[in-house]
């Protein structure tokens, strides 16, 4: 890969991003990076994982409730969803609604959400899909579709919104309640406070893919950014922090080492943890007051027998 032809280009934040996040005084990487596409193919098998029960509670609260949220969301409403993937969750969401206008999922990887967006006009033929190309963290238009809608509804599910800092999940929450409008809703998925030792195993499976998903940004940074980090010489780490109320994830230099990345050299401590991902996890209350401070009010909500994890349907 060269660098310098690629400076200018679609590189360029990555290598900015990741030159600051290592001159930091607690090193740190934007963990929007994990997501290429091998780092894509890790998350889906963590998800399969026995101990990452996020996905799967998710999709049973989502089979169980899908007509509660229907009725909830109303009829003629434009779906609009935030980081869409493949759409799977949406589909559930997409059969239970009352003749929706249009869906509309947005995301960051183009190919994908093309080829997704196909699909589901072949199946849902009385539902415009209009894929939105966007990052759905800073404002962007939402298309017109071709006929009247009621309102619009965004689905973020997944516990995404877990992996931004408090401070950026209110810059979105509040884009969220611009974007809105005053008849607007959002339908949001939270991972909800547990027993710690549910939560650390999530994060550290016993076959391993999490640590690999997570050293796979070195890799990547290895691959793209001309670097060399030696990736045995870290290892991954998930530790549960009450204070916060998240799972804090990083990468441990094994020794002091050195790496170079485009040519400058960082210094790591034996024992120095690179930052890589929060994942912060709610109680339903705790999450509503702090979406109210965006003008959301709680709606109606559902979790499973366990409690693990919240859907909650917030109004404007
Ligand atoms: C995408 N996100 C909600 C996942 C989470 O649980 O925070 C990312 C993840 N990182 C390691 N395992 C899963």
């Amino acid at each position: 890969m060269n660098i310098s032809a690629s400076l200018g280009s679609s590189l360029a934040p990555f290598l900015q991003d990741v030159l600051h996040g290592l001159s930091q005084p607690h090193k740190t990487l934007p963990c929007k990076y994990l997501y290429d596409q091998r780092g894509s193919q890790l998350f889906d098998q963590i998800c399969g994982t026995e101990e990452y029960y996020p996905t799967r509670t998710e999709l049973q609260i989502m089979n169980e409730h899908a007509d509660s949220m229907a009725r909830q969301i109303g009829r003629q409403a434009m779906l609009v969803e935030y980081g869409s993937g493949s759409s799977v969750k949406t589909q559930i969401l997409l059969d239970a609604l009352d003749a929706p206008v249009a869906y509309v999922p947005v995301d960051i990887s183009e190919e994908h959400l093309l080829q997704t967006s196909a699909a589901l006009q072949a199946n849902y033929p009385h539902t415009e899909i209009l894929p939105v190309v966007a990052d759905f963290t800073t404002p962007f238009t939402l298309p017109e579709p071709a006929e009247d809608f009621s309102h619009v509804a965004l689905y973020f599910p997944g516990s995404t919104i877990g992996n931004f800092t408090p401070i950026a999940a209110g810059v979105l929450l509040q884009n969220m309640a611009d974007m809105l409008g005053p008849q607007g809703g959002l339908l949001i998925g939270i991972d909800l406070q547990k027993d710690v030792a549910v939560l650390e195993a999530a994060y550290n499976d016993a076959a391993g893919v999490t640590a690999e998903f997570n050293l796979n940004l070195l890799r990547r940074i290895n691959e793209e950014l001309d670097a060399d980090f030696a990736l045995d010489q870290f290892s991954h780490s998930a530790i549960y922090n009450p204070n916060q109320h998240r799972m804090e994830i990083s990468l441990v230099s094994l020794r002091e080492q050195h790496a170079s990345v485009h040519g400058q050299r960082f210094h790591f401590d034996a024992g120095e943890p690179i930052l890589t991902e929060y994942s912060h996890k709610y109680t339903v209350q705790g999450f509503a007051a702090f979406a109210a401070q965006f003008g959301f009010a709680l709606h109606k909500h559902w979790t499973d027998q366990r409690g693990y994890f919240g859907v909650l349907h917030l109004v404007q």
